[in-house]
């Protein structure tokens, strides 16, 4: 009975050198330790062999079955590394070039404002900023800006409860009425406070007003711009508007004048540059007019220099102020300008840069 037991042994090595795969593997497990394997059955006949040598014939079973299965262990954790190693050979392709993590842009707003900055930085301009939560005092008092102009209705302007929100008390020094700002134009005044002629500025940022439809939103765009020195004229301006479109248009460009009325210019304009697209020969862009309506601009009124304590007897300046959002509804030929502020990435996939 134990050289049967050697020879199942001997077997058993034998075909398991021979295994390769899980299931040729589970093949040999029940044919030898399984319910009818062959060493399972030998010790059913072990009431065959002498009392005496029965013991020993046990404990040498227990070793060759803790064997086995310890064999059988050891192959199946080697097929498994093989099986998943050959996984990984054919899931891993090392000669792929990696994947790339979808990247992000800037929005077409900001990549339009940060060009025309640019462009203005080039001209010889600083960048200026100021706050979106103005005192009327900025945004129209020192504009001079009547105290019964249209403009200061609450249908126009989004005024703030300034005592509830800041915690002030009625006789407090900061009673001043805040507005979220209506345009750049404060940006004037700040700077003017601030700093002695020659200025020369551009003021990007977001503004406020009441307003909504497809080509207003409550909340959108301008650039201002400022010039004040010794003998500043309309002509200055005209000539920077025209040095403006040959840097940003990469061609030079029309600059019309139409008269208009802004409380803190004199004379005031709205201004107008030839068409970029048709450049001028009229097209569905500028309804063939070869025209595009810009922004407003002019001479900034002496009341507002004397405000901001410039002495307009000595200096005279201008300023212009337009849409960024429209002028990037103009670069792009978007249709719509919430589609601008939806945040749908369809959308603003198209804008890559
Ligand atoms: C002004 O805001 C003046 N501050 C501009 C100015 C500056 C004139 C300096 C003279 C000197 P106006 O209200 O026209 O002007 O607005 C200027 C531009 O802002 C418009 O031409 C338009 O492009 C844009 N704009 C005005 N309201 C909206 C709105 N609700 N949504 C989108 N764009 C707007």
């Amino acid at each position: 009975m134990p050289n049967r037991l050697d020879q199942q042994v001997e077997q058993f090595n034998a075909a398991l050198a021979q295994v390769t795969t899980a299931e040729a593997l589970y093949e040999l497990e029940v044919a030898y330790v399984g319910k009818k394997g062959s060493i399972t059955l030998l010790k059913g006949e072990m009431g065959k062999i002498p009392p005496a040598e029965r013991k020993a014939f046990g404990a040498a079973w227990n070793r060759v079955r803790d064997a086995i299965e310890a064999a059988l262990e050891q192959r199946r954790d080697f097929i498994k590394g093989e099986a998943r190693a050959r996984d990984l050979e054919r899931i891993v392709d090392l000669t792929m070039p990696p994947l790339r993590p979808p990247q992000g842009s800037l929005h077409p707003l900001t990549q339009t404002r940060r060009r025309l900055s640019e462009t203005f930085i080039r001209l010889g301009f600083d960048v200026a900023v100021g706050p979106h939560i103005e005192g009327e005092r900025f945004n129209f008092d020192d504009l001079n800006v009547p105290k019964d102009h249209p403009t200061r209705d609450m249908q126009d302007t989004f005024f703030i409860e300034a005592p509830r929100m800041h915690g002030l008390t009625p006789d407090g020094p900061a009673m001043q009425e805040l507005v979220l700002r209506t345009h750049t134009s404060p940006v004037q005044i700040r700077t003017m406070r601030t700093r002695k002629p020659p200025i020369r500025i551009v003021a990007p940022g977001a503004t406020f007003r009441c307003d909504d439809d497809a080509t207003h939103s409550p909340m959108f765009h301008q650039i201002e711009g400022l010039y004040i020195d010794e003998g500043v004229t309309l002509a200055d301006l005209k000539a920077t508007l025209m040095a403006f479109t040959e840097d940003f248009f990469g061609h030079r460009l029309e600059v019309r004048f139409r008269p208009s009325f802004f409380p803190f210019v004199e004379p005031g304009a709205e201004f107008d540059l030839g068409c970029p697209f048709c450049r001028g020969s009229g097209c569905s862009l500028c309804k063939g007019s070869g025209f595009i309506e810009i922004g407003g601009c002019g001479m900034v009124h002496p009341k507002v220099l004397s405000a901001c304590g410039i002495d307009p007897e000595i200096y005279t300046g201008w300023a212009f102020g337009f849409g960024i959002d429209r002028m990037t509804m103009m670069l792009h030929r978007i249709p719509h300008l919430r589609l601008m502020f939806e945040g749908d990435i369809r959308f603003l996939e198209q804008f890559p840069c």
